[in-house]
């Protein structure tokens, strides 16, 4: 039998946390069925390699039929699930992933369950690779997978500069948690700070379809589950492929989400964010296509050191943002939304320091504070440094690009969540500073310039809206966080 480890103790272990998990019925048939489930559990695949008649489409559609015809006194009734949303889920701060994983682990019981299919995994829309919303989510209201509103309709297709591969790269090649996961939050709900793959690729999506899915009663469009199915991929490459830890602070771990979720009984019930580390080896799998490159063969985990993965995400590290020095910041400042509009700030005595800023582990991170959203919602701000005259022509590619970031919910969905005003967005500047650095454009004037450029998704005309801002903050962070891990053979690594 094909187990995933070795010795009792690590079998118990996983009992442990695969009971917490649900994926074992109530009654265990002895380690060995429970390990053959382990073994086979459910395999969560990229939708672009589905007929549109495949048996997982179908599947899906039946379950989102289903649960939108429970009575609304039922948990797992559709808005009930959407709802869920609404009610708890955390944006811009470190339980984003967890608290996603655990809604998608037990929406994904819950299609188990009404269609009768224990194998049922949710497909993910791998929009790193397929641009345009998936086919099966197309079409009238006869299709139960479809939903009217939405403004990203193909030919409409995402852009390099929120979901390409050079994006996805830098995010799954981030060592630290706390900027792949985005920031440490004391509590649920406060957004303090948005890291990269959720403030860009993930908000980008979520901006880009629009609708229902750029509001907080997002999960009511099918396609919610698919979007973050794929972020949960996003995740599981950058534990399981590219062999980063998530952190190992107990109050991120300890940290329960009780009282949110129901199972595919409609039972409450009560997993920690600990519990729900293991999940990757535990309660599905995914194909294995790299990410990024789309096309070439997948990887074989199955014979990856499975020992050494299962003790990296039991045990994580410590990931930790500490702040050097602030080396500027500005007051509040806005940014008219069109196609050739930008602000630029001095922010001046930054670039001695940004010369200190050569170790591995020393970051130059600009934390956008207070960003309220234009309200027509539909854009997307891109960073430059040193390029006073970027605009929204200025392509991604150049070297004074910086980072990307996007809106999730329109203004007033936030209201009632107390978060308009409050979000702050991480962009990690460094790499393009070290660059601009070896090309002579940053350290004579003393001086670092920050250019924030709106830009509507779509490249739309230009709008009377303006993004506001509270204030930019140029930090010198020093980053702690494992050095990344290696469970397969080289070759096997993209
Ligand atoms: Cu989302």
């Amino acid at each position: 039998m094909d187990t995933i480890d070795t010795g009792r103790r690590a079998t118990l272990t996983m009992l442990g946390s695969t009971a917490l998990l649900g994926v074992v019925p109530l009654t265990l048939g002895g380690c060995e069925s429970l390990l053959a489930q382990i073994a086979n559990r459910p395999r969560r695949r990229d939708l672009a390699t589905l007929a549109a008649n495949d048996p997982i489409i179908q599947g899906y559609r039946d379950a989102v039929a289903q649960m939108k015809a429970l009575p609304s006194t039922d948990p797992r009734n559709w808005n009930r699930q959407a709802q869920i949303h609404f009610d708890f889920c955390p944006h811009g701060n470190w339980f984003f992933l967890p608290w996603h994983r655990a809604y998608l682990l037990y929406f994904e019981q819950i299609c188990r369950t009404l269609i009768g299919d224990k194998n049922f995994a949710l497909p993910y829309w791998n929009w790193t690779c397929n641009r345009t919303l998936p086919a099966p989510f197309l079409g009238s209201a006869s299709n139960a997978l479809f939903v009217s509103g939405r403004a990203g309709v193909p030919p409409a297709a995402l852009g390099d500069g929120s979901v390409g591969p050079a994006v996805m790269d830098a995010i799954l090649d981030e060592t630290n948690f706390l900027l792949f996961a985005s920031d440490a939050s004391p509590g649920l709900r406060p957004p303090v700070g948005y890291g990269p793959l959720e403030g860009n690729p993930h908000n980008t999506v979520h901006g880009f379809v629009g609708g229902i899915m750029s509001s907080f009663q997002s999960p009511r469009d099918p396609v919610f589950w698919m979007h973050h199915n794929m972020i949960e991929r996003v995740w599981w490459e950058w534990n399981v492929v590219r062999g980063h830890a998530n952190t190992n602070d107990a109050a991120w771990n300890n940290f329960s989400l009780a009282g949110m979720f129901v199972d595919g009984n409609g039972t409450a019930v009560s997993p920690t964010v600990g519990s729900l580390n293991l999940a990757p080896l535990l309660s599905y799998q995914f194909d294995t296509s790299s990410i990024t490159s789309c096309g070439l063969r997948g990887l074989d985990i199955e014979r990856f050191d499975r020992i050494a993965l299962r003790k990296l995400l039991e045990e994580g590290g410590t990931a930790a943002l500490r702040p050097l020095r602030t080396l500027a910041g500005t007051g509040a400042l806005e940014v008219p939304v069109g196609g050739a509009t930008s602000q630029v700030l001095r922010l001046s005595g930054a670039a001695a320091a940004a010369g200190a800023a050569s170790g591995p582990d020393v970051r130059l991170v600009l934390r956008v504070r207070g960003v309220e959203q234009p309200p027509s919602g539909d854009s997307f701000v891109r960073v430059f440094v040193n390029r006073p005259d970027a605009d929204a022509n200025t392509p991604i590619t150049d070297p004074h690009y910086a980072g990307s970031f996007a809106f999730f919910a329109d203004p007033d969905a936030h209201h009632g969540h107390g978060q308009a005003g409050s979000a702050a967005f991480l962009v990690d500047a460094t790499a393009a500073v070290r660059r601009l650095r070896g090309l002579g454009r940053v350290g004579s004037d003393d001086e670092i310039g920050i250019t924030l450029v709106a830009v509507r998704q779509g490249g739309g005309p230009p709008r009377q809206d303006r993004l506001r801002v509270g204030g930019l903050e140029l930090q010198l962070v020093q980053s702690t966080a494992p050095a990344a891990r290696q469970f397969g053979e080289d070759a096997q690594k993209r």
